[in-house]
């Protein structure tokens, strides 16, 4: 007997997830991808049994291709097959507005797709993350009237979601452990027993809110750590300390975790989850409860590339040059070392807030090929990017960054300074070579006083 899944989303969380259960036995498994002009393409690259991410995905691309040359996975446009599965996820970008309002309109549009054509007895998984309360109060009410059917004893409906990380996506999914939150214990258990077949760490059932809070808290928790170790790193620059040398004195305590210090909060989670968060206690809650805590953490994460746009200017009128006249590098078009995910990339807030400062602004990235923000190249030859240029950048860890070639840099710069969003360089050898040199959180230089 073949379980038919629909998986709605071919994204960074669609295609993992698709690909693992098309390869157990008994399981057959459609990509739902619409043709949209940024993503289309996938269709045709998937259905070849190619993994269509830029970077190395371990483990899907050989994945792809044997369920393809198998059968048991195919990508349409086609929304007809909802009809016949018994298994329905939902993988749609649940972004958030510039005033923090998750924008629905994909979930909403995708729930009345499955509505208008879920069979009798099918189950309905939300794996995108959403404000806690959207799957019983926006997406249970759209499948309900469209259907006509009762959730609970007509359909399944279950939130469930990833912890996907770019260049881990088929390990996280495997051997991470998944909560499993119903609309009803039968409902997270009928789910709970389609994952056992891939999860091979525990499985938590719940509710759906309470996995939702559990999806929203997690990364709000990760973003406050961040804000944490960004408020500490100003601090120290003020201060003239080094703040990695603070946070290693620290962590030496087992139950002290200070994260890293950087130019920024990039990526498809964090910048967003802590609104999802407060929109659903706003909405959904019974009580006024306004979580500013995390707020403030969201606005001291969202500063650090403005604060990088500032030392870039303090580096270079210390070389005597104004930041209107200059031409600066960024290195790093990503938001996450060696991936070629630009989603809320601190560098789009660093170019804006360099263009803003007059500045000329170049962008290098290994991977990245295009991006949302601007019109601006992405370049791919580092001494080019470098030639003639006044400041590099770092927002970015890539891999190459961390071992450039300062002699020739130094020759084809027009000014030699260098400002590190990542603690990426070695300070003293970059200084002993005559770059004006400036990091997050390496104090000593002190930026100009106001
Ligand atoms: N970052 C810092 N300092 C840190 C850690 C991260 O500045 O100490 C920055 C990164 O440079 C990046 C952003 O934060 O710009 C996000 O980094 P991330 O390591 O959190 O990577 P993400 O966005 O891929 O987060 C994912 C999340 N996974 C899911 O939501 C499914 C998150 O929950 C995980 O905790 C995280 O991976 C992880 O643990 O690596």
């Amino acid at each position: 007997m073949v379980t038919r899944i629909v998986v709605i989303g071919m994204g960074y969380v669609g295609i993992p997830i698709a690909a693992l259960l098309a390869d157990v036995d008994g399981f057959d498994v459609t990509g739902l991808q619409r043709r949209s002009k940024r993503s289309g393409w996938k269709i045709e690259k998937l259905n070849a049994g190619e993994s269509p991410f830029e970077i190395n995905e371990p483990g899907l691309g050989e994945l792809l291709s044997r369920i393809v040359k198998k059968g048991t996975f195919r990508v349409t446009d086609d929304k007809e097959v909802l009809r016949t599965t018994d298994t329905i996820l939902v993988d749609v970008q649940t972004p958030t507005d510039k005033s923090h309002v998750p924008q629905y309109e994909s979930l909403r549009e995708v729930s009345a797709d499955i509505g208008e054509r879920m069979k009798k007895g099918a189950m309905v998984i939300v794996e995108s993350t959403v404000a806690p309360g959207t799957t019983e109060n926006l997406v249970k009410p759209i499948l309900e009237h469209e259907s006509g059917y009762k959730c609970g004893s007509d359909f399944d409906l279950v939130f469930s979601y990833e912890r996907v990380m770019p260049g881990k996506l088929i390990e996280n999914i495997v051997n991470l452990p998944r909560v499993v939150g119903g609309m009803t214990p039968k409902a997270a258990e009928r789910a709970r027993e389609m994952y056992s077949k891939i999860v091979k760490a525990p499985l938590r059932t719940t509710t759906a809110l309470t996995a939702e809070l559990a999806k929203t808290v997690e990364n709000a928790y990760r973003d406050v750590n961040i804000a944490f170790a960004n408020e500490m790193a100003l601090v120290c620059e003020s201060l003239g300390v080094d703040v990695y040398e603070v946070r290693a004195l620290v962590n030496e305590l087992d139950s002290r975790h200070m994260h890293i210090p950087g130019a920024g909060v990039g990526g498809h989670c964090l910048p967003k989850d802590t609104w999802l968060l407060r929109y659903g206690v706003r909405e959904y809650g019974s009580t006024r409860v306004e979580p500013e805590f995390i707020s403030l953490a969201r606005r001291i994460n969202n500063h650090m590339p403005i604060h990088m746009a500032e030392l870039v200017e303090n580096a270079l009128e210390t070389r005597g040059r104004q930041i209107r006249e200059s031409i600066v590098t960024i290195l790093g078009a990503a938001y996450l070392e060696d991936s070629d995910d630009t989603r809320n990339t601190p560098a789009a807030t660093l170019l804006s807030a360099l263009t803003k400062k007059g500045a000329t602004v170049r962008l290098h990235d290994p991977y990245v090929r295009d991006w949302e923000f601007s019109k601006h190249e992405i370049m791919r030859d580092l001494v080019e990017a470098a030639t003639g240029s006044d400041c590099l950048v770092l927002v970015t860890k890539h891999r190459m960054y961390s071992t450039l070639d300062l002699d020739l840099l130094k020759k084809v710069m027009r000014t030699p300074s260098i400002v590190d969003g990542r603690n990426a360089l070695d300070r003293k050898v970059i200084e002993e070579m005559g770059f004006e040199y400036r990091c997050i959180g390496k104090g000593g230089i002190r930026p100009n006083k106001r």
